[in-house]
């Protein structure tokens, strides 16, 4: 059978995250945009709440929730703000990796640490000149002995500054390209410096920062999985996240629709609201299709995620049309205020900053259609 319908605890999941994202997060969201104001406090409730490491599960502490009710708690906190949203559930993206190869002890160790306390972790899979090409990265990790050691800088690593460990992604055989690769938990050290805070367009309330490695020594223990293994592990990674990221831009994309339907109601032109005048009925419609279809492309990635089966397909469809539907019913939405859009006062410019994040991280919009011409012309089966 295909449903969709939540149950009861899910209606009451959803409700909680609204009812945060309502009272704690849009309340401050248009000045914490203003300066970058990191949203610690707000951090501290939603760890409180369980609104953050949903998809950990209770064996290590955390709620044990499933992908798809993660995207529903990811939708609200994106509908308050995503820059703030994208702060509370960028420990899903660290956590991933050690949930899908680290062994029970660094899972207990790793996992625990952000479950007994309000504490971040970061992925760092980037670098300056090896972005969608993950191949190309330079960042070293060299055996000695019982440990690795690490050298290398990463950047835009979300929760970079604040972080307390990092999922980090290395050269073990610099002449391997994808096959070469393997991925380390890493806490912060004195050897691990914090660079840089990027002064961004949008989501500003989210710390994005350049991590660079000085000889980290890490034990081996904290290899994730197999030597030489870690492309794969960050690609099934990014199958896992990217549902969420996507729910996150069918949030921004809903808190942009409804302040456009509003203003559309009260804005008065050629004597009636603007809303009874069929080029902005047209408008309206238009982003209401697209947020439903990016809503159910979302959940369909998550569902199968939940189901146990492969998603990359339907993981690159949710992420590179919901990003694609939040920049472009953003940009209608402010195309609907007309001018007073493009005035600060009116709030909805932010959605338009905002928005245009999600077609870039977790994979750009055109990395997602490689995935899904890749995909559709050569499926792969494991
Ligand atoms: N799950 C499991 N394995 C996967 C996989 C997936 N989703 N995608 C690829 N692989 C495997 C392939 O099967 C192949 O395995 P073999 O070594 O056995 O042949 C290997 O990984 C290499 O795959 P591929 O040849 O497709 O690699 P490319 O170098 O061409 O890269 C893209 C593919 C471009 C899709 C990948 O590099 C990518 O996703 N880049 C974007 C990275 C990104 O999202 N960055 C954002 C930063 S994180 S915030």
């Amino acid at each position: 059978m295909v449903d969709f319908s939540l149950t009861d605890e899910q209606q009451a999941l959803r409700e909680m995250a609204h009812d945060f994202a309502e009272k704690e997060i849009r309340p401050v969201a248009w000045e914490f945009d203003v300066d970058g104001t990191w949203p610690q406090e707000i951090i501290e409730k939603a760890w409180e709440l369980g609104l953050m490491n949903s998809h950990i599960p209770e064996e290590y502490g955390g709620p044990g929730a499933s992908t798809f009710e993660g995207a529903l708690i990811e939708e609200e906190l994106g509908w308050g703000c995503s820059g703030i949203g994208t702060s509370i559930s960028c420990n899903g993206l660290a956590a991933a990796p050690v949930m899908l190869a680290g062994s029970e002890e660094i899972k207990r160790e790793f996992l625990g640490r952000l479950t007994e306390a309000p504490k971040l972790a970061s992925f760092c899979l980037t670098e300056p000149d090896a972005g969608s090409d993950v191949s190309g990265m330079r960042t070293t990790a060299v055996r000695k002995g019982d440990t690795y050691v690490l050298n290398g800088s990463k950047c835009f690593i979300t929760n970079g500054g604040h972080a307390d460990w990092f999922t980090v992604y290395a050269k073990t055989d610099k002449d391997a390209g994808h096959r070469g690769i393997s991925a380390f938990v890493v806490p912060k050290d004195d050897t691990v410096t914090v660079d840089k805070k990027e002064d961004k367009m949008g989501q500003r309330a989210s710390n994005t920062a350049t991590i660079t490695f000085n000889d980290t020594e890490v034990p081996a223990r904290n290899l994730l999985g197999e030597e030489n293994h870690g492309f794969k592990l960050a690609m099934m990674t990014l199958d896992r996240t990217r549902p969420g990221v996507a729910s996150m831009a069918v949030g921004i994309a809903r808190a942009a629709f409804e302040m456009a339907c509003d203003y559309s109601k009260e804005r008065v032109q050629f004597g009636v609201p603007i809303a009874m005048h069929q080029g902005i009925q047209f408008l309206i419609a238009d982003m209401a299709t697209k947020i439903h279809l990016a809503r159910l492309a979302t959940w369909n990635s998550a569902v199968l995620l939940d189901q146990g089966r492969r998603n990359t397909i339907e993981s690159s469809h949710a992420k590179r049309f919901a990003a694609d539907t939040a920049m472009e019913v953003a940009t209608d939405a402010v195309q609907i205020f007309g001018g007073y859009g493009f005035i600060k006062e009116y709030k909805v410019e932010k959605f338009m900053r905002d928005a245009k994040i999600m077609q870039l991280y977790e994979g750009t919009a055109q990395i997602q259609r490689l995935v899904i011409a890749r995909e559709t012309l050569l499926p792969r089966s494991s």
